[in-house]
């Protein structure tokens, strides 16, 4: 067998794949990508190489098995799923996971990331809406053919050859791409947004499309306001913790949703789905500067953050973040907060939803085919003790 390439090479190579295909169909995403480029190499114009290249995006998938088979096709890409999300006490009834590279040498080479999320159909109240759901979603299949039989060949070499690495990143890009025809008739859009406009973005469509892709920024609150400056229509409010000397976690803000024409049988109409966001990383706090952070959060005084130690030297005497070498580690994963405010901006209009605590991580688990992998564990083993 031909010797087999580098699942961090075919991941650097799906990301500027999906990247382009991106920027060609939403073309806020393109500006985006210009005003980032502008402020980071003003920043740091010796930054390291990941941060030009460095993105998110987020899918949204129907089912268990959709779930393990992305599962599957990810660790081709050489991601594994890092991290449990519950949304449902945010009034969104999915829970997600950040598939993710893990090691240092991984990371260096190419940091995509990509928040998953399940729908929790057992969050649908209307029992007969409920078996609509699962009916249509177990007709459609989100991968290709090709796409599976690479998947499979992957895991019985231990990887894919340069003809098979190549025919696998066309192939998954398929599964991430926006198709306008819709699978269900207007009346049962109507009644799955009726329930959730989420729920409509999941079950109405062939596939998962990519609804955003998110590059790095070094300084977001700059970034911002060029977007204000450029008449793009920000949110107004940045999420996660406020500007500060040293970065912690994650901010991050979103960009209005595109209204776009789709097509159900027989009708014209239009959904909203994709939007644009971008977002600055700080260093990974450890589970106590974690603890603080989110205690801070809840605290209805904005004064409170203040609190929160800004210099390096007392993060690191307080055991708050994790360093390596004297330097902070970068936070790789996601903020359940954040995302519920990214899943809300775009979803103006929304009634609130009461799903109450019915966090179920090993539902989510089960359905994922493997146990997700704890982030604090990630950061621990990269550490250097002070
Ligand atoms: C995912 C929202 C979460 C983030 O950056 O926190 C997210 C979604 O809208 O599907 O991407
Ligand atoms: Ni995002």
């Amino acid at each position: 067998m031909p010797a087999s390439v580098e699942p961090d090479l075919i991941r650097a190579q799906f990301a500027a794949a999906l990247s382009d295909m991106y920027r060609a169909e939403v073309p806020l995403y393109a500006d985006l990508l210009d005003i980032v480029a502008g402020v980071n190499a003003r920043v740091d114009p010796a930054a390291p190489e990941r941060i030009a290249v460095e993105r998110h995006g987020a899918i949204r998938l129907g089912t268990a098995d959709e779930l393990a088979m992305m599962a599957r096709a990810f660790a081709v890409l050489g991601m594994a799923p890092v991290g449990y999300y519950d949304l449902a006490p945010a009034g969104v009834p999915v829970h997600s996971t950040a598939f993710r590279p893990v090691t240092e040498a991984a990371l260096a080479a190419n940091p995509f990331r990509v928040f998953c999320s399940l729908l929790r159909i057992d969050l649908i109240g209307d029992a007969a809406l409920r078996d609509d759901v699962a009916a249509i979603l177990a007709r459609r299949a989100i991968f290709s053919d090709a796409a599976l039989g690479l998947i499979i060949s992957a895991e019985r070499d231990g990887g894919l050859d340069e003809a098979g690495a190549r025919a696998f990143v066309a192939a998954l890009l398929e599964t991430f791409r926006w198709h306008s025809d819709a699978t269900v008739d207007a009346e049962t859009y109507a009644r799955l947004s009726a329930q959730h406009r989420l729920i409509a973005d999941i079950v109405a469509f062939k596939g998962p499309h990519i609804n955003h892709l998110t590059p790095r920024t070094l300084d977001i609150d700059a970034v911002q306001a060029q977007m204000l400056a450029r008449g793009i229509d920000a949110k107004a409010v940045i999420e996660g913790p406020p500007a500060r000397k040293i970065p912690i976690l994650l901010r991050q803000t979103s960009f209005k949703a595109l209204t776009e024409a789709v097509r159900f049988a027989g009708q014209d109409g239009q959904h909203t789905a994709r939007f644009g966001e971008i977002e600055q990383r700080g260093a990974a706090l450890t589970p106590k500067g974690r603890a603080l952070y989110d205690r801070l959060l809840a605290d209805p005084d904005p004064q409170a953050f203040c609190a929160f130690p800004d210099d390096l030297d007392a993060l690191v005497a307080e055991g708050l973040i994790y360093v390596r070498n004297d330097a902070p580690i970068t936070y790789e994963d996601f903020l359940p907060v954040s995302a519920a405010g990214i899943f809300q901006s775009n979803l103006t209009g929304e009634r609130p939803r009461d799903y109450g605590d019915t966090s179920s991580q090993a539902a989510f688990e089960t359905a994922l085919g493997r146990a997700v992998i704890d982030p604090f564990a990630l950061y621990a083993a990269m550490a250097t003790t002070p």
